[in-house]
């Protein structure tokens, strides 16, 4: 591993060197969820040059929403970044910042980091989820990420709950981001009489044993338990790794296991905390 790694999501812009295999040095922004793209590469450059970077370094960039097979890059669910509607970012990623360059969906790279340096490592189906600003996710098949040429393969976040009560931003009812999605959680406490509130505060208030906040968390954990053994009827999932801030937030995998208790055992992976916890989207988008 060498070189420089970005990680864009619908909450945070991370940027990272790494040096003899290592990561060296990080640097992170909110993102700003409503800039235009040219605003958004902005910022990009502002954080690779602070670490360092020079135009024709090798760099990997992992994005949030989808990209196709022509380097188009598109939100499914538009209301994470409004503006983002295929924009030929590959285009115009190698004019800033030269051609020695990946570009990979976030939860498929972070599935790639934990399949090469993670919990992955030595497991023949694996997949990644992360719930964080959406629900994304990543399926590694004997070592080979899932793809498709639309960009769409491993967007398990738009796989519907039966939980589901909301429509989602991607246009279809009841998707699993909209259950247990950053976003989504926080619209749910909007409605529970608690404006306001990001996931995080929703998170303290279910710590500190206010029941409106447990109930929000609780669903979240179902139907991630109920996705994933989804998930595993169709690939026979060996493990699954969690990832992204309300993924790996306290209490939130254990609560996973619990509801998984529900299913038969033949629909229980094993499930285990991203190994490279915040990074693996960094980690994976130089193993691409
Ligand atoms: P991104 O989506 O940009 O990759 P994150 O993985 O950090 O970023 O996910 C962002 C979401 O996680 C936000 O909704 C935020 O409120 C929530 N969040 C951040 N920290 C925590 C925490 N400690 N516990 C629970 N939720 C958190
Ligand atoms: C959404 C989708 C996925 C992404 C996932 C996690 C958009 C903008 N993103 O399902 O492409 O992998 O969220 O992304 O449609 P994050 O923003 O939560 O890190």
């Amino acid at each position: 591993l060498n070189g420089f790694a970005l990680d864009l999501g619908g909450t945070k812009l991370a940027a990272a060197r790494f040096a003899n295999g290592k990561l060296a040095q990080k640097a992170q922004m909110p993102t700003q969820a409503n800039a235009d793209f040219e605003q958004l590469t902005d910022n990009m450059e502002e954080l690779l040059a602070g670490l360092g970077f020079q135009k024709g370094d090798r760099l990997g960039v992992a994005l949030t929403g989808r990209l196709d097979q022509q380097g188009y890059w598109s939100a499914v669910n538009g209301g994470t970044l409004p503006k983002i509607n295929n924009i030929d970012v590959r285009t115009a990623l190698i004019d800033r910042f030269g051609t020695y360059l990946t570009i990979l969906n976030d939860a498929a790279a972070a599935a790639c980091g934990e399949a090469h340096f993670g919990v992955g490592r030595g497991v023949d189906i694996f997949g990644y989820i992360t719930i964080s600003t959406g629900v994304g996710g990543g399926i590694v098949l004997k070592g080979q990420p899932l793809t498709s040429p639309n960009g769409l393969a491993g967007h398990i976040g738009f796989m519907r709950s039966p939980i589901g009560e909301q429509l989602c931003g991607s246009g279809r009812f009841g998707t699993v981001e909209s259950v247990a999605g950053g976003r989504a959680i926080a619209l749910q406490a909007q409605r529970a009489g608690h404006a306001d509130c990001e996931a995080r505060d929703v998170f303290l208030a279910h710590q500190q044993g206010q029941a409106w906040a447990s109930i929000i968390v609780s669903r979240a954990a179902q139907a991630i338990a109920i996705q994933i053994a989804d998930l595993t009827s169709i690939f026979g999932l060996g493990r699954v790794a969690v990832g992204g801030s309300i993924g790996l937030a306290q209490g939130f995998i254990p609560l996973i296991k619990q509801y998984l208790v529900d299913e038969p055992e033949l629909f229980r992976p094993e499930i285990a905390p991203a190994a490279l916890g915040g990074d693996s989207p960094l980690y994976g988008v130089l193993t691409g």
